[in-house]
């Protein structure tokens, strides 16, 4: 991932590169970079590498979100609002040019080995949540078999409302049981190899899905710490979320780590209910063990440094984020790109999340 440039602003990466895709340490066939929004030109982007989507969010001050307009591959809205004031985008890029298409609800970005799609329910749609889940999920699963990309490496769900009761069942977890029924219907095999996934409360929309998809699949890995989330006791709900802790996905030459959204749960519990510090720590130590079995188990050095990944962190409420923070700092350099967010976790205790993608050689 990037290199330089990383310090004042990553979006100076682009300027300060004449062609030469100078940034990149390894090659990987996908990666992330985060740009704020302005400063994102899709024209300029160094040779050898192709935008294949945008994630924009927002600025939090209601204003449209800026962006450049000459890029006309996928532009997701992620329906949440960045807690600096300042619009962000996260641009997945890949090392093949990328042909960009529409089909149905879908934006689309096919390259040689990477597949993205992203597609949004509305509220006014029919159905019920729980059924427009299902419907988006059983599309998207037929989208990317018969585009040759059945295996889904990384996924993200923003639902809005997310803990709310609606029709007598949390949101959650009818998006639980909408996303539960479709995977069985259209491509049980997932039950077996789960993908790395993000679900998270946004402010905004309905559900939004975007989601990184290859011709192979990777390999899941699990917190030693942790009970599988698609183990969890009924009482999270009659369908267990459908993803692992993290997947790492190899390629020659290089190799990615996506890590799942990460909250301070161990066994199946919340832990440190109403203390934000005792959350973070235990969410950063939870995401470290991951780092921990995940090169363990694949054998890539994978590490948390500012030229190998890109974190995003979800907080719940705005007034925390100086002091999460101060906690972030104390483990990782401040020089590691990331984005704060403000959004709500799937469980009304906690208090904070973290996700990310690392890049390692392979
Ligand atoms: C958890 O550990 C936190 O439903 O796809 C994290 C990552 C969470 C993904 C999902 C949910 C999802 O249960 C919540």
């Amino acid at each position: 991932m990037k290199s330089q440039a990383v310090a004042e602003n990553p979006g100076d990466m682009n300027l300060s590169q004449d062609g030469a895709a100078t940034g990149w340490t390894v090659d990987p066939p996908v990666d992330c970079h985060l740009f704020e929004s302005t400063h994102f030109q899709a024209g300029r982007w160094p040779a050898g590498r192709y935008p294949l989507a945008a994630i924009v969010h927002g600025p939090g001050s209601g204003e449209p979100l800026s962006f450049d307009g000459s890029f006309d591959g996928p532009c997701i809205d992620s329906c949440m609002d960045s807690l600096d004031g300042r619009s962000w985008v996260e641009v997945l890029s890949v090392n093949r040019p990328v042909r960009y298409l529409r089909e149905g609800d879908f934006d689309i970005a096919v390259s040689e080995d990477v597949f993205f799609a992203a597609a949004a329910t509305r509220e006014s749609d029919p159905g019920s949540l729980e059924a427009r889940t299902q419907g988006l999920y059983e599309a998207l699963l037929q989208l990317i078999q018969r585009h040759g990309f059945p295996h889904i490496l990384r996924i993200w769900h923003t639902l809005s409302r997310i803990t709310e009761q609606e029709g007598g069942e949390e949101r959650y977890r009818q998006f639980c049981l909408g996303r539960h029924e479709a995977i069985r219907r259209v491509a049980p095999r997932i039950f077996d190899s789960f993908p790395a996934a993000t679900g998270v409360g946004s402010h905004r929309g309905d559900l939004t899905v975007y989601v990184v998809a290859a011709r192979d699949g990777g390999q899941p890995v699990e917190n030693p710490n942790q009970v599988s989330a698609y183990r969890y006791p009924a009482r999270y709900g009659p369908r267990s979320p459908s993803f692992a802790r993290a997947l790492v996905k190899k390629w020659p030459g290089s190799a990615v780590l996506f890590l799942s959204g990460t909250a301070s749960i161990v066994g199946h519990e919340s832990r440190h209910r109403d203390h934000l510090a005792g959350q973070v720590a235990q969410a950063l130590d939870n995401f470290e063990t991951l780092v921990q079995s995940a090169a363990r188990d694949s054998g890539v050095s994978f590490s948390i440094t500012p030229e190998s990944a890109v974190l995003k962190f979800y907080v719940r409420r705005p007034e925390d984020t100086a002091q999460v923070r101060a906690i972030i700092a104390e483990r990782w350099s401040p020089q590691v790109p990331a984005v704060y967010l403000h959004a709500d976790i799937c469980r009304p205790e906690l208090l904070f999340e973290l996700e990310g993608m690392v890049t390692g050689p392979t």
